[in-house]
């Protein structure tokens, strides 16, 4: 049994889709081991292109991904797809729906397709995301696609991870465009209104692009986002789309940085931080809740023994001069 003497890590590299099933479901519910089999993994790492999809719940994400992994198959490239939705945290509704449109691959091989609903309890929906796609991109997957919810900042954190983020829209959402956060705008390199068999499409175009243009200055690299239109449903403007992200693509390795290392190190820096933050509240919550000394707090607070602010300190303060010395 030579196959049973392979680690979890040579196996994902090998392609076997049942490990990365089980790694990726264990990152997703925080399963600490996981870290080592992510540690051998991220040399095999930095291969695949990611690709963020992000816009409003029921703007025909899922449906488009559905067409471009349809696309990306004809032009024989492996796809690996991760379906994030922070709003759904037990396999809900939308996921199931996400799993429904996207079944027609569910036995192409070269296509991987998993939901992240992030069971964990101290957040991390950003390191998770980022574990998933380490794991597709040592599997190697040429593209990875990462579908988000676009409503808050954990999305708009998500997205940092992809080199192209397509953002969606569709028509007659009027001034809801003027709610699309801040942040997301930026982090936008493509613009795509779906469902342009509606009406309203001139108009909503017209708005993103003074949005657009208004904030142009913020843009990276002389790249100005385009603005396309798409009837996903039908799979109208799919193409084009892939088309755009190719330019996109070439426009990043043409760019003043032709190796990527100011990006690539501005990418380590946002992840390296990222997955400090989550350790330590994981590290020492573990901890506190384990020797009872969080409770013991609360019990604290809750009696009017003591204040928040000093239990805060009382549970913190000394223990992390000592670690940070
Ligand atoms: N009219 C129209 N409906 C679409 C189009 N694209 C997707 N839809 C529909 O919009 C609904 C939501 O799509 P879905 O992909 O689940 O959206 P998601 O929540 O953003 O992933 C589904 O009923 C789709 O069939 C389109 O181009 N035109
Ligand atoms: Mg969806």
């Amino acid at each position: 049994m030579i196959n049973a003497m392979k680690s979890a890590a040579e196996k994902v590299i090998a392609g076997d889709v049942r490990t990365v099933a089980r790694l990726i479901r264990d990152i997703d519910d925080k399963i600490p081991e996981v870290r080592e089999v992510l540690k051998d993994l991220y040399p095999h790492t930095g291969k695949a292109y990611v690709i963020g999809i992000t816009g409003a719940p029921g703007v025909g994400k899922s449906t488009l991904v559905d067409q471009m992994v349809n696309h990306y198959r004809k032009q024989e490239k492996t796809v690996g797809v991760l379906a994030v939705d922070p709003t759904s945290p037990f396999s809900g509704g939308a996921i199931l729906g996400d799993r429904i449109r996207m079944q027609r691959h569910s036995l192409d091989d070269g296509v991987f397709i998993r939901s992240l609903a992030t069971r964990g309890h101290f957040g991390g929906l950003t390191q998770s995301t980022r574990s998933a796609i380490d794991v597709l991109d040592a599997m190697g997957k040429d593209y990875i696609i990462v579908e988000t919810v676009g409503v808050g900042q954990d999305e708009v954190d998500v997205v940092k991870s992809a080199q192209t983020t397509v953002i969606i829209v569709i028509p007659g959402m009027g001034d809801d465009i003027q709610a699309i956060k801040a942040g997301i705008l930026e982090a936008g390199d493509i613009f795509l209104i779906n469902k342009a068999d509606r009406e309203g499409a001139d108009k909503t175009f017209n708005d993103l692009r003074q949005m657009i243009d208004m904030g142009h200055n913020k843009y990276n690299e002389g790249w100005k986002p385009p603005i396309l239109k798409a009837e996903a449903a039908f799979d109208r403007g799919v193409k084009e789309l892939l088309e755009t992200i190719e330019d996109h693509r070439r426009h990043l390795m043409k760019s003043e940085d032709p190796k990527g290392f100011r990006r690539k190190r501005e990418r380590v820096r946002e992840e390296l931080a990222e997955m400090l933050k989550n350790r330590l509240v994981q590290e020492v919550m573990e901890r506190l809740l384990e020797s009872g000394r969080f409770d013991k707090a609360v019990d604290a607070v809750a009696s009017g023994e003591t204040d928040p602010y000093s239990a805060c300190d009382d549970l913190l303060l000394s223990k992390l001069d000592a670690f940070l010395k």
